[in-house]
C-alpha cells in the first residue's frame, strides 16, 4: 500500500529538542513519510538560551517549492510550526496555495506561552500568523496563543468551559476548519485539550491527570502527533487521546531529571505511541 507522505516546516533548532528534531522522528515512528523544509537554522531554541544564532532560509522555501513542483511531488498533508518572521509567513502561506490544496493543513501558531510571546514576536507577527491559521483544516493554538490570535483576554487559570469555548469559537470563526486549544485544565487537576469541528459543530476533548510543571517544545510534540495521526485517518477521538496521552508520557520521563531542563524525552515515549497506534 502507498505509505501517506506528508511534509512539515518549521526551524531546525540544533540543540533543545522543539520543532523539526521533533517532528521528523515522531512522524517517522508513526509510519508516515516525513518530508522537511527547514525554515532556519538556530544554534538552540529562544527558551531558556542567551546567544543563539539564527540563519533564516526563507529564500529556499519558494526554491524549493520550485523544484518540488517539477518532480511532480505532492503530499496528503503540510504542517507548519516555529515561523521566524512575517516574510516567512507570507512564503509558507504561498507554499500552501500550491501544494495544499485538498490535503490536510495544519497549523501550529508556535509563537507564545504562559501569557507572553516567545523573543522576537510582536503583535504585527501575530495578525500575520491569523492568516495562516484562518487558512488551516486544523490549527492548534494553547490558550496565550488563542487569546492573543482572537483578541481575547488571558486567562491563566481559573477559566471554565465557555471561556474555552468562546476561543474556539472565535478561531473557527476567523476560517479554520477545526481548532483545537492545547494545554486545557479546569480544575488543575486534569489537563489535556478540546477541538471544535466548525464544520460539525463537534467538540471533542480529551484529558488526564495533570503534571504540574512546564516543559520546554510539548506543544511541537503535541502538534506531531495530533497531525501524523488525523492524516493516517484517525479519528479526532483517538487522535486528541494519542497527542495529549504521549505528549504527558514524555513529561512524565523528564520530570525530576534537572539536566533536561531544554526540552522532554519524548524518545523514550515513542514505543508507548506505536502500541497506541495498534489498538
Ligand atoms: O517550541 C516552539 C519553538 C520552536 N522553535 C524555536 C523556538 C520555540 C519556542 O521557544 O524558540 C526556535
Amino acid at each position: 500500500m502507498e505509505q501517506k507522505k506528508v511534509v512539515t516546516i518549521q526551524d531546525i533548532s540544533c540543540f533543545g529538542k522543539c520543532s523539526l528534531t521533533v517532528a521528523l522522528p515522531i512522524i517517522s515512528a508513526m509510519g508516515l513519510s516525513c518530508a522537511v523544509i527547514p525554515t532556519a537554522v538556530l544554534s538552540t531554541h529562544t527558551g531558556g538560551f542567551t546567544g543563539f544564532t539564527f540563519h533564516s532560509l526563507t529564500d529556499d522555501i519558494p526554491k524549493i517549492a520550485d523544484h518540488w513542483e517539477r518532480e511532480g511531488i505532492a503530499f496528503d498533508g503540510i504542517s507548519t510550526g516555529y515561523l521566524g518572521d512575517e516574510r516567512q509567513i507570507e512564503i509558507v502561506s504561498d507554499f500552501i496555495g500550491r501544494f495544499g490544496r485538498g490535503k490536510m493543513v495544519f497549523v501550529d501558531p508556535a509563537m507564545a506561552d504562559a501569557g507572553v510571546l516567545y523573543k522576537g514576536f510582536d503583535m504585527d507577527f501575530v495578525k500575520s500568523m491569523r492568516t495562516l491559521c484562518e487558512r488551516a483544516d486544523v490549527t492548534v493554538p494553547n490558550i496565550t496563543e488563542a487569546a492573543l490570535l482572537t483578541g481575547t483576554e488571558y486567562r491563566e487559570e481559573g477559566y471554565g468551559e465557555d471561556y474555552i469555548l468562546d476561543l474556539l469559537h472565535k478561531l473557527v470563526g476567523m476560517g479554520a476548519g477545526c481548532a483545537v486549544i492545547t494545554g486545557v485544565s479546569y480544575d488543575g487537576v486534569n489537563e489535556g485539550a478540546v477541538a471544535y469541528d466548525g464544520v460539525t459543530g463537534e467538540i471533542t476533548q480529551y484529558f488526564t491527570g495533570r503534571i504540574p510543571t512546564r516543559c520546554h517544545g510539548t506543544g511541537d510534540v503535541f502538534a506531531a502527533v495530533l497531525f501524523g495521526a488525523l492524516v493516517l485517518g484517525y479519528g479526532m477521538e483517538k487522535s486528541l487521546r494519542l497527542a495529549v496521552e504521549f505528549t504527558v508520557d514524555s513529561i512524565r520521563k523528564t520530570v525530576g531529571d534537572e539536566t533536561h531542563w531544554y526540552g522532554v524525552k519524548f524518545e523514550q515515549a515513542i514505543p508507548g505511541l506505536i502500541d497506541m497506534l495498534k489498538e
